[in-house]
């Protein structure tokens, strides 16, 4: 098995979420956070649902990776007040530090579609709008540096029309000089029909290694009847042009199989938002039936190994 999880459960139910009143009262789940390595503590963006299922997201930090203080009052991205557009959720972030700034990207409901958006901090008090994507995109997360002078992003173009939850089979690399005007997006792994990973979106950011990037990615099985089934897998990219794939595991890394992953409010779904590199463990954090949040742990030789099982 490539990932044990922490013996414990989930490490974040609705029962830590607190009282925000009148926005939060007694949240219904907490699940899908972006986590970060932040001068020294593990930071996170939990997204919060409440039982007027609307979404919020909750600053947390942590000393240990494991118990974290929840600030319950809500999240603003300063500057966004400003956007003509009616936004509905801001849900899925997911935070990279890039040259001692915080950077987040995250999904964004619009009447439109789902765009892509993106906020950054330096204190993790603070956060700035910086901007959305004009296409309908989600899964946006940016590398931990720049690459040939530029950052540059993975995105998971949205097939939104019509249908609320939208997805997509294809992973998309772009480049930007000021994280504002993204372009160059070409495309580097599609889904595959019939197995684990039809239906695609990245994970968290990828992390450096001496094999290449290393990226874990959802995967939805679709082929189910009735429910479709949320995965984990890895594909290692090259480290000079991430739009090259190097190697991609032919299984899942880690699927549903608790209790706790197989029912809740969306049932039978892992899906990885936040990773941390410490020690030479690998923490992988995911949300849980899209009701709590899961830590299962690994390291990056085990991952790099999935990675060329099958290739
Ligand atoms: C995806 C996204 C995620 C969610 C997952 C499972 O399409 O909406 O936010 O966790 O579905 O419902």
């Amino acid at each position: 098995m490539v990932f044990q999880r922490h013996p414990g459960g989930p490490i974040l139910t609705r029962d830590h979420v607190p009282d925000f009143p009148p926005e939060i009262i007694d949240a219904s789940s907490v699940f899908n956070p972006g986590v970060a390595l932040w001068r020294g503590k593990v930071v996170a963006l939990l997204r919060v649902q409440t039982r007027g299922r609307r979404t919020f997201l909750l600053k947390a930090s942590s000393e240990d990776g494991l118990r974290f203080d929840i600030d319950p009052q809500p999240l603003v991205f300063t500057g966004i007040e400003a956007l003509p557009e009616t936004i509905h959720h801001i849900y899925d972030p997911r935070l990279t530090v890039i040259e001692d700034e915080l950077l987040v990207c995250f999904a964004m409901d619009l009447d439109e579609g789902c765009r892509l958006g993106m906020a950054r901090s330096r204190d993790f008090l603070h956060f700035d709008f910086i901007g959305m994507s004009d296409d309908d995109l989600r899964n946006g997360v940016i590398f931990p540096e720049r690459i040939g002078g530029r950052y540059a992003r993975l995105e998971r173009p949205n097939n939104s029309a019509g249908n609320l939850a939208g997805g997509g089979d294809a992973i998309r690399l772009a480049y930007s000089d000021d994280l504002v005007k993204w372009e160059g997006s070409v495309e580097l792994m599609r889904g595959r029909p019939r197995y684990w990973d039809e239906r695609i979106g990245s994970g968290p950011p990828p992390v450096k290694t001496s094999q290449g990037w290393l990226h874990i990615y959802h995967g939805v099985a679709t082929h189910f009847g009735a429910s479709s089934l949320y995965q984990a897998g890895v594909v290692l990219l090259d480290l000079n042009g991430p739009s090259q794939v190097i190697a991609r595991g032919r299984d899942n890394v880690l699927e549903p199989r608790e209790t706790w992953e197989l029912g809740g409010q969306v049932p039978g779904v892992v899906f990885p938002t936040g990773l941390i590199l410490r020690d030479k463990a690998a923490d992988l954090y995911y949300g849980a039936a899209d009701t709590c949040i899961g830590l299962a742990r690994t390291s990056v030789d085990a991952l790099i190994q999935a990675c060329r099982i099958g290739d």
